[in-house]
């Protein structure tokens, strides 16, 4: 199927180029799934990824809690996310400063260069979207911004207010491609998506088949639900990482979050 008879009003509405990609990208696979690829190493890093590649359309990261870091090694992760037709997401969460977000881009870990898409919470002001985009600027690439205007996780400070200045800084700049909302909560999904309109993404994480599995303030939501819901995108981690058939798991996140969008008003 063509992207525009998926995502209708989605994939005529964004404007952003790497929403585009994402949308090609999980047509060709049947999968609206992001692996959130929280392990500690880069070998497990990069074997998870060939593992269940197929079945999942970007890749985020936490570079900073890689244990053995180098430029060299990292670039094998690289590597496999383009083997995979995966955009590289690294999900820092920048809070400062434009200027520092500048610098933070680059320093050891260089995320500049190697990610397509970076996450930013709106706290410090609206000019943390201009530091990031400085930072690509540098070397000459382009990226997105995904802004926090929920979280998933529970007590969280980001009232609704704090969504609605959010969204509206991200309307006004061409580098915010779309924002993070509560996978948990698909009301908190949809509310989130009347605010947002059909011209930016949405990604849950958040979410998970069994809704149990939450620990340490991790609230979880169905992957059908969040999709439905408006969601553009899951974000799953441990929910595929940590069981013991990770392809299957993939699968099964892959086809769960497919068929609600083939399910959803388009
Ligand atoms: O509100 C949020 C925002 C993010 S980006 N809640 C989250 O859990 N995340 C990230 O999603 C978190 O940093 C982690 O990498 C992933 C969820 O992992 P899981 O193992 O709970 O699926």
């Amino acid at each position: 199927m063509q992207p525009d008879e998926v995502w209708g009003t989605r994939w005529r509405s964004c404007a952003n180029p790497i929403a585009h990609r994402f949308m090609e990208t999980a047509c060709e696979k049947q999968s609206l799934v992001c692996l959130a690829a929280d392990l500690r190493t880069i070998d497990e890093l990069v074997n998870l990824v060939n593992e269940v590649g197929p079945y999942i359309a970007a890749l985020k990261t936490h570079v900073d809690i890689v244990e053995d870091f180098s430029t060299e090694n990292w670039l094998k992760l690289v590597e496999a996310a383009a083997e995979n037709s995966l955009l590289l997401f690294e999900d820092r969460k920048f809070a400062d400063i434009g200027g520092i977000s500048q610098k933070q881009m680059a320093g050891v870990y260089d995320i500049r260069s190697w990610s397509d898409i970076v996450t930013a919470h709106r706290i410090s002001g609206p000019d943390i979207i201009d530091g990031i985009a400085a930072g690509w600027a540098d070397v000459q690439r382009i990226g997105g911004v995904l802004l926090l205007a929920q979280m998933s996780s529970q007590g969280n400070l980001l009232t609704s207010e704090y969504t609605e200045e959010t969204i509206a800084t991200g309307k006004a700049s061409p580098h915010v491609l779309g924002y993070i909302g509560n996978g948990s909560s698909p009301i908190e999904v949809s509310a989130l998506r009347e605010l947002v309109g059909d011209g930016q993404m949405i990604w849950t994480p958040g979410v998970n088949i069994d809704s149990n599995a939450a620990i340490m303030g991790q609230r979880y939501g169905n992957p059908h639900d969040s999709i439905i819901a408006g969601a553009d995108v899951i974000i799953v981690g441990s929910g595929i990482y940590r069981v013991k058939d990770r392809k299957s798991a993939a699968k099964a996140y892959a086809d769960a979050s497919w068929n609600a969008l083939l399910e959803r008003e388009r």
